[in-house]
């Protein structure tokens, strides 16, 4: 009797988190923050060379974002802030992607799959021209990499010096120029691959989870804080967010100052159109790292 109503106990508790993540996968929100997308645990690494070989991806749980879709909302969200070229795509083939997450006991593995119509890496800046970002907020508080940027180790003006792994973005364009925001702390480590496709684009990503402080350390967020790390475990969400940058004009990409024939555009899977700020941890979506079962791989 007593095992029967255990294992029936059991079988409910499956059934429901099961329904939570479906519930929550599908469809995605429209509120900023409020993206969801599970990592599973993998046995075999995915090869970060910027070739997308579907078997190494096979047991991710893609979320494809359509350029051109809701860009006032997301996911899909295109930044309303007031530069007059940077516009939505003017068509999924113009720019969208497909966001692939895979993690095991040392990593985190992003790939994301982007279709562009025109591919332009012309320089100097990683994220004006054809480009993916990835942020990522392991302890879910905001503030971490706008303060890291405005209070480096080195800035008298501020209280204390920020450094701290709680909240960066990884910029890696099309051509393999990479960017670290932070800039300052050279404890987030990550490598990256870009490769070209038909109609597009990979990039493959990894990223140490030693790289990651799912711990609030920070004064500005944490009246009680004090120091720790501890890397995200299996069974966290940590704050997860994946843009797109697409130049088809070249120079200075949705910056520029003038008209050209094509549409430069910056779309993220998360966060607000009008009010858009990229180091806004709170608006970035959410990476549920799926704890570990037997029958993975
Ligand atoms: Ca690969
Ligand atoms: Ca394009
Ligand atoms: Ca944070
Ligand atoms: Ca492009």
């Amino acid at each position: 009797m007593t095992l029967k109503i255990a294992s029936t106990v059991a079988v409910c508790i499956l059934v429901v988190s099961s329904t939570a993540i479906a519930q929550s996968t599908s469809p995605q929100s429209r509120i900023a923050g409020k993206q969801f997308m599970v990592a599973r645990y993998t046995h075999t690494p995915p090869v970060i060379d910027g070739v997308f070989s579907p078997r190494e991806w096979r047991r991710a749980i893609p979320i494809y974002v359509e350029g051109s879709s809701s860009p006032a909302t997301p996911p899909g969200v295109v930044p309303n802030i007031g530069l007059p070229y940077l516009f939505p795509p003017d068509s999924p083939a113009d720019s969208s992607f497909t966001i692939y997450t895979l993690y095991d006991d040392n990593n985190l593995y992003v790939a994301v799959d982007v279709t562009d119509d025109i591919i332009i890496c012309d320089g100097p800046v990683p994220y004006l021209d054809d480009d993916v970002e990835i942020m990522i907020d392991g302890d879910r508080q905001p503030g971490d990499a706008h303060m890291a940027i405005l209070c480096g180790p080195g800035n008298p003006n501020c209280p204390n010096p920020v450094t701290n792994n709680e909240g960066f973005k990884l910029t890696t364009s099309v051509c393999n120029q990479t960017l670290t925001d932070p800039s300052n702390n050279p404890s987030i480590v990550w490598d990256s691959k870009a490769g070209l496709r038909p109609h597009g684009f990979v990039v493959e990503f990894r990223i140490p989870l030693s790289s990651i402080n799912t711990i609030d350390t920070s004064w500005f967020s944490n009246p009680f804080a004090g120091p720790g790390v501890r890397p995200p475990q299996p069974g966290d969400i940590i704050g997860f967010n994946v843009a797109v940058g697409d130049d088809d004009n070249g120079g200075l990409g949705y910056l520029r100052g003038e008209p050209a024939p094509h549409t430069d555009s910056f779309t993220a899977w998360d966060g607000r159109s009008d009010g858009w700020y990229v180091f806004a941890e709170r608006d970035w979506g959410n990476l549920y790292l799926s704890p570990r079962r037997g029958e993975d791989d």
